[in-house]
């Protein structure tokens, strides 16, 4: 019906252009005889508009572009499929809720000017409507980085534990880091949506309670602001259920090294890591946020020459990982004085296990 009025329009349009014009310009004959073509065609597909009422066949859809997981940069190019037995009418484009753009012409094709949203994932959905108003949605999702040569957004913030899509069974300390480390804030952490702590130094996890946890498939987010307030988040999917045979954490401890103590001169840094299924994949040292060493087999232990770092207070974290992924922490802030002579000087390196 739509369709027949709009051509009547149209011919009534052209026939009162040429009207207008027919006296001094014969070149508007074509005009003309355009209309009168229209008009027939109007007809046309004034009696199809039978079956357009009787549609009972949804459209089809799919997204050309983005691919699915793809790493976007700058302006998203957008591009679906959408074909229809009688027509596509339009396909709308949205994220999150939020309306993209109504597409009504094919190809179907759009740029989203991402402009200063966060470097992260995006999900859009397209949805296909014929004259009869079936439709029929087509979902992507991207990961989007922001170009940029200053005062960047940070970057490449990715899930280090707990793996994605795996299983949580037990409580568990939970890590994303980026790659970007300096002028870190904050990184927040969610499940399902749901707050579960934002970490504000390093080494930038929080733990993950068991107990507070709804069981079923859950996406954990991270999201990370630096000291411009800019963001960048990441997203997996993990399925949150009990298991008699959970995988735990390992525990790692770091050993002769107290809590306040002072230390100069060659010192023995040293941690100990115990797994349930005997699986620590490696042990980490970090010092003052910066990684120290890295351990894949026992013992974990090494000799540090404490000059290479000023007189001052100074901080160890080591992390131990299974073969899960799952992570574990242990720290000592402790001092280093050159003037300072121990009572026992650590001159052999330790026997202890
Ligand atoms: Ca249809
Ligand atoms: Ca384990």
């Amino acid at each position: 019906m739509k369709i027949g009025v709009l051509c009547a329009v149209a011919a009534l349009f052209a026939l009162s252009a040429c009207d207008d014009d027919d006296n001094d310009d014969p070149g508007n004959d074509a005009g003309l005889v355009d209309a009168e073509v229209k008009d027939g065609e109007a007809d046309a597909q004034e009696d199809s508009s039978t079956v357009i009422e009787k549609d009972e066949t949804p459209p089809t859809i799919e997204f050309d572009r983005p691919g699915r997981g793809e790493m976007m940069t700058g302006d998203v190019k957008v591009k679906v499929r959408a074909e229809d037995n009688v027509g596509v009418a339009r396909v709308v484009l949205e994220s999150d809720g939020e309306t993209l753009a109504t597409l009504t012409e094919a190809p179907y094709e759009w740029t989203w000017e991402m402009g200063d949203r966060i470097n992260g994932p995006y999900k859009i959905k397209a949805t296909a409507y014929d004259a009869a108003g079936l439709s029929a949605s087509a979902e992507t999702k991207f990961n989007y980085e922001k170009t940029c040569s200053e005062n960047c957004p940070p970057r490449n913030i990715s899930f280090v534990a707990p793996a994605a899509n795996s299983k949580i069974c037990s409580t568990m300390d939970i890590l994303a880091e980026s790659k970007q480390n300096q002028g870190l804030k904050s990184i927040a952490y969610f499940a399902n949506g749901k707050d579960l702590g934002k970490a504000t130094e390093f080494p930038w996890f929080v733990t993950l309670e068991f107990n507070q946890l709804t069981e079923g498939p859950a996406v954990l987010r991270a999201e990370l602001t630096d000291v411009n307030d800019k963001t960048a988040a990441h997203e997996i999917d993990v399925t949150i259920a009990k298991d008699d045979d959970c995988n735990e954490a390992p525990i790692v401890e770091i050993g002769y090294l107290e809590e306040g103590a002072t230390v100069s001169g060659n010192y023995y840094l040293h941690a100990r890591a115990f797994d349930d299924r005997d699986e620590v994949m490696r042990v980490d040292f970090y010092l003052d946020g910066q990684l120290l060493k890295e351990m894949l087999k026992e013992p974990y232990r090494f000799e540090w020459d404490s000059t290479t770092v000023a007189d001052g207070e100074h901080t160890l974290w080591v992390r131990a990982e299974d073969r899960d992924h799952h992570i574990s922490f242990d720290k000592r802030s402790f001092k280093v004085d050159q003037s300072f002579v121990p009572a026992d000087p650590p001159a052999e390196e330790p026997t202890e296990k």
